[in-house]
């Protein structure tokens, strides 16, 4: 027994740490709220985790593009062409899927029935930068940025706009005039709102079509070039052997990063934790609105996905999800799909053995746009703040949510907060007044873990089902490799 828990710890080490380091970062939190940090004593504490995320960034670039080029050039087309429709099949299926369960249970607990509570939006100048924040500057900016970085800057900038822009308490009460304090007088509170406006219809644009575009157009274009240098034959070898070299370099970069992940994940909740002073004092309809997000992705994730693997596999899904637990504490830590990216590629390859052949192809395009979660979310938040607002959906708008929530979650990048973006189109398609989404803003870093995390799990229970119908075109590869080994 001694000799089987070294084992056990040996190989579930990292997993452990990192589960270990989300329970710390919280308890770390939680320690640190009463003494009120300020804005930038906040981000000093969170500054290891934003370089986790930052090192993560940096890999996931090159990780999409050498794993779809190898992936799919290592396929015959009939095979990687099979292998995409059944991928793209299941990620339309689950997500339409999560987006009904996201519809029945906001239906069923309509959190957004009864008075409209007084919710506080607290937003907070950013302070002046200091020395020290061009230092903190100078170390984050030590990994180059790319595309993604640049997504990132593009996102973050307008984020800032949204979230950091003014020194505004705004209530917003139950009659529909919105009555409030401005910290500075001067500018009266509308003019403050159609800030908080212009600025939500302006991240569509920036961040949600272009880091959503800017990840689909990485994806796309590795895609296009894996399927030509695949018909290279002989010609393209060399180029297949180059993107194959890269895949493993970089895997084994993550190998690396993947030891101090978890102290930057544990910074990162500290971090968050302590920021959430912004938090609204929670009314019942937030409550009930969290617990509908919440029970809607628990049933997606710990029951829907299972079933449905073991009703294609025929395997036992709870083990496989075991395998891939480092990934999900990893998604819940970073709240983005894309920085998990690398580490869900290890949980599938190294703990539940995928072929590298189906993870290179499904994990990539699964992580940019099936985001069960994600789609679930959507449609909880749009319906509930049309139940705020006293509007009955008919069906068509009933339907009109579904398509919506779902091209969104399509849209929405694998980056922090990107569902919150995207969701403008569902509530904008309800003609419902954007600024509404302020009512959200405030427990929406909470609630992007968890659909994050469920949006890594529905690409990990992909990449599994993807594999198992896939297998006889995969042993039909491997004996063509075979013979052509003998034939030589
Ligand atoms: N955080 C996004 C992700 O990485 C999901 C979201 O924001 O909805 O999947």
């Amino acid at each position: 027994t001694r000799e089987s828990a070294k084992m056990f710890l040996k190989k579930n080490l990292l997993f452990l740490s990192t589960v270990a380091a989300v329970v710390l970062g919280t308890i770390l939190g939680f320690a640190l709220r009463p003494r009120n940090l300020s804005l930038r004593e906040s981000k000093y504490l969170s500054f290891p985790g934003e370089l986790l995320m930052r090192m993560l960034q940096m890999l996931v670039q090159p990780l999409i593009i050498s794993s779809l080029v190898t992936g799919i050039s290592s396929l015959d087309n009939k095979a990687s062409g099979k292998m995409g429709v059944r991928a793209i099949t299941y990620y339309i299926v689950t997500t339409l899927v999560a987006v009904l369960i996201g519809i029945v249970m906001v239906m069923i607990i309509r959190p957004g029935k009864g008075s409209k509570q007084p919710t506080m939006v607290k937003i907070e100048d950013l302070e002046a930068v200091q020395p020290t924040d061009a230092f903190l500057d100078l170390v984050r900016n030590m990994f180059p940025p790319n595309l993604v970085e640049a997504c990132f800057m593009q996102y973050k900038t307008v984020y800032k706009k949204i979230v950091h822009t003014r020194n505004v308490t705004v209530m917003l009460n139950g009659t529909d005039s919105l009555k409030g304090s401005v910290s500075n007088p001067s500018s009266n509170l509308s003019r403050v709102l159609n800030t908080i406006q212009e600025t939500v219809e302006e991240i569509v644009p920036v961040s949600g079509s272009s880091a959503g575009v800017n990840a689909l157009g990485l994806v796309v274009f590795s895609m296009c070039f894996g399927l030509v240098i695949g018909n290279m034959k002989q010609q393209g070898q060399p180029l297949r052997d180059l993107f194959d070299c890269i895949n493993d370099a970089i895997m084994r970069l993550v190998t690396i990063l993947v030891w101090y992940a978890p102290i930057g994940i544990l910074f990162l909740i500290a971090g968050k934790i302590v920021e959430m002073k912004d938090m609204v004092e929670l009314g019942n309809q937030l409550g009930m609105y969290i617990v509908s997000v919440i029970v809607g992705l628990l049933i997606h994730g710990l029951l829907v996905l299972p079933v449905l693997y073991f009703l294609i596999t025929k395997k036992n899904p709870y083990i496989f999800i075991g395998g891939v637990m480092h990934a999900l504490f990893t998604a819940l830590g970073t709240s983005s799909s894309s920085a998990t990216l690398p580490i869900t590629f290890r949980c599938l390859e190294e703990n539940n053995h995928v072929d590298k052949r189906v993870t290179r192809f499904v994990l990539p395009v699964g992580a940019t746009v099936n985001m069960d979660g994600t789609a679930l979310y959507e449609a909880v938040a749009a319906i509930f703040l049309s139940q705020v607002n006293g509007m009955e959906l008919n069906i068509t708008q009933i339907l009109t949510v579904s398509i919506t929530a779902t091209a969104a979650s399509i849209g929405a990048a694998g980056i922090p907060q990107a569902g919150l973006v995207t969701m403008v189109i569902v509530v904008t398609s309800l003609g419902l007044p954007t600024e509404e989404i302020t009512l959200i803003i405030a427990v929406d870093w909470f609630l992007d873990r968890l659909r994050t995390t469920t949006n890594v799990l529905g690409d990990c229970i992909g990449a599994g089902i993807v594999e198992h119908i896939s297998h006889r075109e995969l042993e039909n590869q491997d004996d063509e490799i075979h013979n052509s080994v003998i034939e030589e």
